[in-house]
């Protein structure tokens, strides 16, 4: 598969891209059944809901220097990390030839997986689990340039009652100082500056086997999931193959899986 000059241009410049459709219903159903079995048992390494809210940068670095140590009293996982390695499942899918030709062309270089972000299943779990503010990835990744998508799966329906993704269009591109967040490096909605910004926000709902791309300086957020079912969606991030991960940060910590 190919995108058009349109498809391009619409990620070169509002920053994130659906690919409708992309996954066979039968593909996300053996990754879901996977990875409900994964969250069932609490499969390690996990992050749990009170680590994804909590964690300022330091905390981040402690968390994944210990291996997701457990605190708290009722353990409600959020994500499933390291899912690469977990299942062959997971692995073909990040291994899938068809989309690497699109993330070439997004790239402008051969995609690269780096093992050490996302690389996830996501949850949201019913009720207990909690919105996600503005933020963008990259603030805690390290590499020499932020040539980096990523790839998100609907595993099932994702909207505004189970916490779909909501995009800043083109936020990629803008530029921000750091009085525009806050202490755990979230975009503060309360800044007059950034409400403007954030006005322009848009979600769309997701169908089981819907992919969207997003580059990794978007500003991206996520409501609570309202409804009694989990949302379960997969994603993991691709780089172009010539940005190196800076030596001695988490960045560098695990292989990287070159996908030629
Ligand atoms: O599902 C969410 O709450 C947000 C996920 C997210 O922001 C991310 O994976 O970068």
């Amino acid at each position: 598969m190919k995108l058009s000059d349109t498809q391009l241009q619409q990620f070169k410049e509002q920053g994130f891209l659906f690919l409708p459709a992309f996954a066979e219903a039968k593909r996300c159903d053996t990754i879901k059944d996977i990875a409900a079995a994964h969250l069932k048992h609490q499969v390690p390494p996990i992050e749990t809901e009170f680590e994804y809210v909590g964690k300022s940068k330091e905390e981040r670095e402690r968390i994944s220097n210990a291996h997701s140590e457990q605190i708290e009293k009722r353990i409600i996982v959020r994500r499933l990390r390291q899912v690469y390695h977990r299942d062959i499942v997971f692995k073909e899918w990040m291994e899938e030839e068809k989309i690497r030709p699109v993330l070439k062309q997004i790239l402008g270089e051969s995609p690269t997986i780096t093992i050490a972000h996302h690389n996830s299943i996501m949850t949201k779990m019913p009720h207990s689990s909690t919105a996600t503010s503005w933020h963008q990835d990259f603030r805690y990744w390290n590499f020499e340039t932020d040539n980096l998508v990523s790839v998100w799966l609907a595993l099932d329906s994702e909207n505004d009652k189970n916490g779909v993704l909501e995009f800043i269009p083109g936020s990629h591109k803008m530029l921000f100082d750091v009085s525009q967040f806050d202490e755990k490096e979230y975009f503060s909605e309360d800044k007059s500056k950034n409400s403007e910004i954030i006005a322009k926000k848009v979600s769309y709902e997701l169908e089981k086997g819907d992919v969207v791309l997003f580059h990794c300086k978007l500003l991206h957020r996520a409501n609570k999931n309202a409804t009694d079912e989990p949302k379960i969606s997969f994603v993991y991030t691709v780089k172009g193959c010539s940005n190196k991960a800076i030596e001695g940060t988490r960045s560098t910590e695990y292989e990287e899986i070159i996908l030629s």
